[in-house]
């Protein structure tokens, strides 16, 4: 089945000559925005000794007073049915003004289906999945529990997003609060940096010869996680090179050598297209993930001030990605064609 894959991918990246293959604009891997808590409707309900406190800022708050036994909310309530047969597994980026234990059940709830989970301090994503729960539960939404015993002193919650996805996932960037990094750091060579809630997404400057996004402190067992997507879009103007690097504790990094470069298979239309890049030919894509750091734009190009804008950085567990329609293949491959035949 990776022939008709490949066919189409190493086309896009011959130029490139790494171990990797790219596809560029494919069937999306998270197909439920479970909630993203970003429209400012607070729709959070089916509280147990706990209460709404809003929803502002691409993120919605629930209170737990001091003391409270069994405390409990339901998000969304009541929602659109869902499947775990066809999402098994499922992210949660949350923080509690005190950390512990926190337990999601899908809805209506049933004891043996419940995902236990750690709440930070800090807005962190857990992966989850209910596929160790058998049968597969359905749902209509979820049944949160954030502090399992309850608390000695009153404690808020607040929930950035809940998304489902159809393969083991990895939100390494969601962008989906108004100000969230979600742990990435950048230098000088990147300015005017905003991230909304409304738009979902990071949007910067280039603003020297070397601007550097990267997430570090990673640990990711890249034989499961092999494929790196980048929702992203260029400024029209803009000529010069994408690169990701990374680094894992095999292949530290970041290295020279040790990375994807993209150019012409750029989309420089301004607007979002989403690069898959299947990383498990790369002999240095072993080992556990560390780092990941990505130069939007290079050089002169870079220094000039192009803007771009990315809406997820996520990893994927690209073995359990169905394969496109040979139909659709065709249809992409021609599409690419056309592009670069254009773009000469
Ligand atoms: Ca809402
Ligand atoms: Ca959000
Ligand atoms: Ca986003």
């Amino acid at each position: 089945m990776k022939n008709t894959l490949s066919t189409l991918t190493l086309f896009a990246t011959a130029a490139t000559g790494f171990g990797f293959t790219l596809t560029v604009d494919p069937a999306a891997a998270t197909t439920r925005i479970f909630d993203n808590y970003n429209d400012g409707a607070d729709t959070s309900g089916g509280f147990n000794n706990m209460s709404a406190g809003g929803e502002a800022g691409g993120y919605v708050t629930v209170n737990m007073p001091a003391g409270a036994a069994d405390p409990q909310w339901q998000s969304p309530t009541p929602g659109t049915p869902f499947s775990s047969a066809t999402h098994p597994y499922f992210r949660i980026n949350s923080r509690g003004s005190v950390g512990g234990g926190s337990q999601v059940f899908p809805l209506p709830a049933a004891g043996p289906t419940v995902v236990p989970y750690g709440i930070g301090t800090a807005f962190s994503e857990v992966q989850l999945s209910f596929s160790a729960n058998a049968p597969l539960p359905n749902g209509s939404g979820l049944r949160i529990d954030p502090l399992g015993g309850g608390g000695g002193a009153p404690t808020v919650f607040d929930y950035d997003y809940i998304m489902l996805d159809t393969v083991r996932t990895i939100g390494l960037a969601e962008f989906d609060h108004d100000g969230a990094m979600d742990g990435w750091t950048m230098n000088a060579g990147i300015s005017g940096a905003t991230t909304t809630a409304a738009s979902s997404s990071f949007t910067a400057t280039t603003a020297g010869v070397d601007p550097i996004l990267q997430r570090s402190g990673l640990s990711i067992d890249t034989n499961v996680f092999d494929t790196i997507e980048v929702r992203i879009a260029f400024d029209p103007a803009s000529t010069s090179r994408f690169e990701i690097f990374w680094g894992t504790n095999t292949f530290p990094g970041p290295a020279g050598g040790q990375s994807v470069v993209l150019t012409n298979e750029l989309i420089r239309d301004g607007g979002l297209h989403t690069y898959r890049i299947d990383m498990s030919d790369e002999a240095a894509w072993d080992g556990n993930l560390n780092i990941l750091r990505l130069d939007p734009l290079a050089d002169g190009d870079a220094a000039a001030g192009r803007s771009f804008e990315i809406a997820h950085i996520r990893l994927l567990e690209g073995a359990a990605i169905p394969e496109p329609s040979a139909a659709l293949l065709a249809a992409l491959g021609a599409a690419l064609a056309l592009r670069r035949h254009r773009g000469r």
